[in-house]
């Protein structure tokens, strides 16, 4: 019989940690409160379904409080393990519109990092049962250590990133992150609630025949990206490609970084930004693309090297396969 021993990725985290020069552990021990979270968001997104029936009472939790929408849940569970455990001095979240300080006690936190973090992305697909996520994107602060942390701290460009990640709540739920050293993938065991390193060193194919992308919005878009969807949808050699979008960003970066694809969120006449955050959905995104061996884009731009000028910015946001965007960033320039 084969003896299967995989890590896990508490274990991982450590074994990573040492490799790091100069690692004081603040890094891991932030790692690992995001892994815990994520653990508790997972249970209540598996019962999504039963929120109503449970509920059904006068929608009260088994506390005695009332039942949360799953957004503002994950919120607050993201929130609650980074301000606890005081491993980071500052969190921004797409559920909130400043940036929260994490105090030790009365006084400034002396822990290096922000996080910026989606918990709940593409959260309008919890009432059919489809994939959801959290999207979470670290960074050193910019200001002195154990002084209030500032808005600077979190307005850093995407290329000053230590570490990011997502957690895909799935028919399977797995986390995949990067602190710049490559990729690494860990699926939950559901009965245990560990992680396990499942997908070692994530590579994203060079090129891939899946493009997502809402073509409800078609008409709206910049002509290079229209001539971009014809393109993907011509006869020729491996063409047409096929469509896949669910709507959820990190079940379609996930599919595509995976099997080979490219992910647009365009700018379009209503929305000259597109739709996506720059600083916790793109960023962290672009961030993993590259570790992967893949390209993101704003269409003209690297995605890691926009500088922000606010929280809540957006951006057009094209990444996957590197052969993918860099023919889609043609076809915007001769448009
Ligand atoms: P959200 O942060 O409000 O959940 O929105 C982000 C989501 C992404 O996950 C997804 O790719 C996109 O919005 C889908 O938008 P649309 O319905 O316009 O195609
Ligand atoms: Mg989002």
């Amino acid at each position: 019989m084969k003896i299967i021993n995989p890590q896990t990725l508490g274990e991982f985290i450590i074994e990573k940690q040492s490799e790091f020069q100069y690692s004081s552990g603040e890094l891991s021990r932030l790692l690992s409160a995001i892994k815990l979270a994520s653990k508790v968001v997972n249970q209540e997104v598996n019962k999504a379904g039963l929120v109503d029936i449970i509920g059904a009472m006068g929608n009260k939790n088994v506390q005695g409080e009332e039942q949360q929408k799953l957004d503002v849940f994950a919120n607050e569970v993201f929130i609650a393990a980074l301000n606890n455990r005081e491993v980071v001095c500052g969190i921004a979240s797409e559920e909130n519109k400043d940036f929260i300080e994490v105090k030790a006690g009365k006084n400034a936190n002396e822990s290096k990092y922000v996080v910026l973090i989606d918990p709940l992305d593409g959260s309008s697909n919890i009432d059919v049962n489809v994939n959801v996520g959290t999207i979470f994107s670290i960074y050193r602060r910019v200001t002195s250590e154990g002084t209030p942390v500032e808005l600077k701290d979190f307005l850093q460009p995407g290329n000053k990133q230590v570490a990011a990640g997502y957690v895909v709540y799935g028919s399977s739920t797995m986390i995949v992150y990067t602190t710049g050293y490559g990729v690494n993938g860990f699926t939950l065991d559901p009965a245990l609630g560990v992680y396990y390193l499942s997908h070692p060193d994530i590579k994203i194919p060079e090129k891939g025949n899946i493009y997502s992308i809402n073509e409800g919005n078609y008409i709206k878009f910049p002509l290079g990206i229209k001539k971009y969807i014809k393109y993907c949808q011509e006869e020729e050699g491996e063409r047409p490609y096929t469509s896949r979008y669910i709507g959820s960003l990190v079940a379609d970066f996930h599919r595509n970084m995976l099997k080979g694809g490219i992910y647009l969120y365009p700018s379009y006449s209503h929305a000259p930004k597109g739709k996506l955050r720059l600083l916790y959905e793109c960023n962290p995104m672009a961030f993993l693309a590259e570790q992967a061996g893949g390209s993101a884009s704003d269409g003209f731009t690297r995605i890691l090297d926009l500088n922000p000028i606010e929280l809540h910015q957006r951006s057009p946001f094209i990444c996957g396969s590197k052969e993918m965007v860099i023919k889609v960033e043609e076809f915007m320039k001769n448009a």
